[in-house]
């Protein structure tokens, strides 16, 4: 007897010890990395129809927001109430403006494919300098302390806020598979949102690591009554620190929302 108990001790060990492993696959590894989450509209606002929204944040009671196209492509200050624009420069017709970003006292705006970036006085809008990047333009935040851009791949970038250098970058991954178009960006309490072009999903990523932790599913959100024939995609997410408020709009809409989010049933 004593002799089966010193094979069997080993033998059940082994079995939970491989049971224990089998269920990591089994349960933690096959388990879809993200929650998902839906939304429900808090308030809604008017935005201009005319705008081909690229880039919106807030600052200081006011979105500011960046437009894009060819001879379209404007850099302005929105009034969140009304949707009225206060303040508005034009691009050189030759460049399509694409995402924005508020660092400090300055403004930082992308373009399209002219892998040009223009650094405007906040207050003043007055141009003061431009800063080249080797990829296209599409979004771009900040976290207190580097700037992050993306390209429309699965990448995003890190730069040296002063000398607009690239210091690393992140792969993104959704459910270990890499995520495309990633596009307009808000940094909101240590995650990235993302929007996901040309859909109306939103991606809330670690900075970190690249990993999806959350997706925001904002189907429905413009109403067909809403919906003229000219509406493009999703895209803009602002956010309103003081007020914990999350602000998102789209190309061409004629709305603004803010939203709340809610877990996916
Ligand atoms: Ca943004």
């Amino acid at each position: 007897m004593k002799r089966s108990y010193k094979i069997l001790i080993p033998v059940i060990i082994l079995l939970i010890f491989g049971c224990v492993i089998l269920s990591y696959f089994l349960i933690i590894r096959n388990t879809p990395e993200s929650g998902l989450y839906g939304y429900r509209i808090v308030n809604t606002f008017e935005h201009d129809p005319n705008a081909f929204t690229q880039g919106l944040v807030w600052e200081n009671g006011y979105l500011c927001e960046g437009t894009g196209l060819p001879g379209h492509s404007t850099l302005r200050k929105v009034e969140l109430e009304t949707g009225k624009v206060v303040k508005s420069i034009n691009l050189p017709a030759e460049y399509f403006g694409e995402g924005i970003t508020i660092f400090e006292d300055k403004i930082i705006q992308l373009t399209y494919l002219s892998n040009v970036g223009f650094v405007y006085d906040k207050e003043t809008f007055q141009k003061l300098r431009e800063f080249h990047y080797p990829h296209e333009g599409w979004g771009i935040t900040h976290d207190g302390e580097r700037l992050i851009t993306s390209d429309g791949t699965p990448t995003l970038y890190f730069l040296d806020p002063q000398t607009f250098e690239i210091i690393s970058s992140v792969d993104i991954y959704y459910d270990n598979n890499l995520l495309w178009d990633i596009n307009e960006l808000e940094f909101i309490d240590g995650r990235i949102y993302a929007n996901i072009w040309p859909t109306d999903r939103i991606a809330i990523i670690e900075p970190q690591t690249g990993k999806v932790t959350a997706l925001v599913d904002l189907t429905g959100l413009l109403t067909g009554r809403d919906r003229p024939r000219n509406v493009d995609v999703l895209n803009g997410i602002a956010y309103d620190p003081e007020n914990r408020r999350l602000f998102v709009t789209g190309k061409y809409w004629p709305k603004l929302f803010e939203i709340k989010l809610i877990p996916a049933k």
